[in-house]
């Protein structure tokens, strides 16, 4: 005999026939109280879903049929329905049937695992950069994640009404579902896995940099995706990797994209050569540059052409960095308080802050810093919202007030042979002389430079 939580758990989805409500995890609770009388308690996939009434009456029948005249079907709201709730069996179900199950891969930080369900094999499982293409420091990341998506600061609308500014690999996935909704409707007989195969063969490579543990998954880029879905067999570039290099030297570049062919041959652009070059593979460039010594700072256009005749561009996909500047630091002791210990403390908190004088080497050039991070064995501090680092405060002088009292970020210019002063909350007696400090700095040039005290 069918019990009633079979004969309600066997009811299928009205619009996706191929799974039940119990695997889209819709059903959640079946009741059965000493009168006989049942209760089944589901959750619609979205408030105002109209399929819950089919569902209500399916249930009620199928309920029914098995035995138990007298069926209620109750719905709640919370907790909400995710497509966290599909099972493992409805979403390789979901998958055969072309429907990709989007997950984000949970705010965790883990270096080395996702959070259930994206770790299931047949889920997308998507995890958070920020806009300047780094792991964000919350995102789970693993050698499995299917792809990074945006997911720090993110505009977003929110429940209630209006709209709201927030982070989370929960921000990412999104981008990675309204992309494969564009992706479909290009091309409605698309599989799962020829989809997937779109979005990571076009994707940038970004490597979890704060974890150093190489691992490197494609960030989704949505116009190359539907050229790539559009136009099978014709050569993309998806990235360069290191995208910059400094004039008068000589480097290794990887070309990352799809549909390159034995025989391939690339350029990247005025005052840089290309020594040699290998095809590693179909997807991989390894390419030797000599960047001249007088060659003008700026954006290179990279072309990679195939036997045939077909060519792959890359509009400004390799920079021709100028020589980075000198910088000075010094250690002046304990002397204001300008930050707080946290990420987002940009503001006074009664405790006297390690204080340092950063000086840009005259002969340098007048260069605009648009990041600063402080290290000690005791620990790191930095400009940047999207590192869980305390805060690092910059001014123009030791008394003026903070140029980055908002979220930290800094933009700022620094003329040749001119200072500025950091200031970083101590933790235990961090900020003593004798103590190693390094203070790294990046320019809006695309520069960086580091100093430690002399
Ligand atoms: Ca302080
Ligand atoms: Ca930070």
């Amino acid at each position: 005999m069918v019990t009633a939580y079979q004969a309600a758990a066997a009811v299928v989805d009205p619009e996706l026939r191929v799974v039940t409500v119990e695997e889209l995890g819709i059903l959640r609770d079946v009741d059965i109280d000493p009168t006989g009388h049942v209760t089944v308690t589901i959750t619609p996939t979205y408030s105002g879903c109209p399929a819950m009434d089919v569902i209500r009456a399916d249930v009620t029948k199928a309920v029914q049929a098995a035995g138990y005249p007298d069926v209620s079907v109750r719905t709640v709201l919370t907790p909400a329905w995710t497509t966290d709730a599909i099972t493992e069996a409805g979403r390789e179900k979901l998958r055969a049937a072309g429907i990709a199950t989007v997950v984000a891969s949970g705010n965790n930080g883990a270096i080395d695992q996702l959070s259930a369900p994206a770790c299931v094999s047949t889920a997308v499982s998507v995890g958070a950069t920020t806009k300047d293409d780094q792991v964000a420091y919350f995102s789970n990341v693993a050698p499995f994640l299917s792809l990074f998506a945006p997911g720090v600061s993110i505009t977003s609308s929110f429940a209630g009404g209006g709209f709201a500014i927030a982070s989370g690999t929960s921000m990412a996935a999104p981008h990675v579902a309204g992309t494969w909704a564009v992706l479909k409707q290009a091309k409605p007989t698309a599989s799962v896995d020829e989809i997937l195969q779109a979005l990571s063969g076009t994707g940038v490579m970004i490597e979890d940099t704060l974890a150093e543990t190489g691992t490197t998954r494609p960030r989704i880029q949505v116009d190359l995706a539907l050229s790539a879905l559009l136009n099978p067999g014709v050569p993309i570039i998806a990235g360069v990797s290191p995208k910059r290099g400094t004039l008068g030297t000589s480097l290794t570049v990887t070309v990352n994209g799809i549909n390159f062919q034995p025989g391939a041959t690339a350029s990247f652009g005025a005052d840089i050569t290309v020594t040699s070059m290998t095809v590693v593979s179909s997807t991989q460039l390894s390419v030797a540059l000599a960047i001249a010594a007088t060659a003008n700072p700026g954006p290179r256009d990279v072309t990679v052409t195939n036997p045939g005749g077909q060519t792959a561009t890359r509009v400004g996909g390799f920079t021709v960095l100028p020589l980075p500047p000198t910088l000075g630091l010094a250690f002046l002791g304990k002397l204001r308080d300008k930050v707080g210990r946290g990420n987002t403390a940009f503001s006074v908190d009664g405790a006297l802050d390690g204080s340092f004088r950063v000086t840009v080497q005259a002969g340098s050039g007048a260069r605009t810093v648009t990041r600063l991070e402080l290290r000690t064995s005791g620990g790191v501090w930095d400009t940047d919202p999207a590192t869980a680092h305390w805060a690092l405060g910059a001014a123009g002088s030791l008394d003026g007030g903070l140029l980055n009292s908002g979220t930290g970020t800094v933009s700022f210019g620094v003329a040749d042979g001119g200072t500025f002063f950091v200031f970083a909350a101590d933790p235990s007696s961090v900020f003593t002389s004798g103590v190693s400090f390094t203070l790294t700095a990046n320019f809006a040039d695309g520069t960086s430079a580091s100093a430690r005290p002399v």
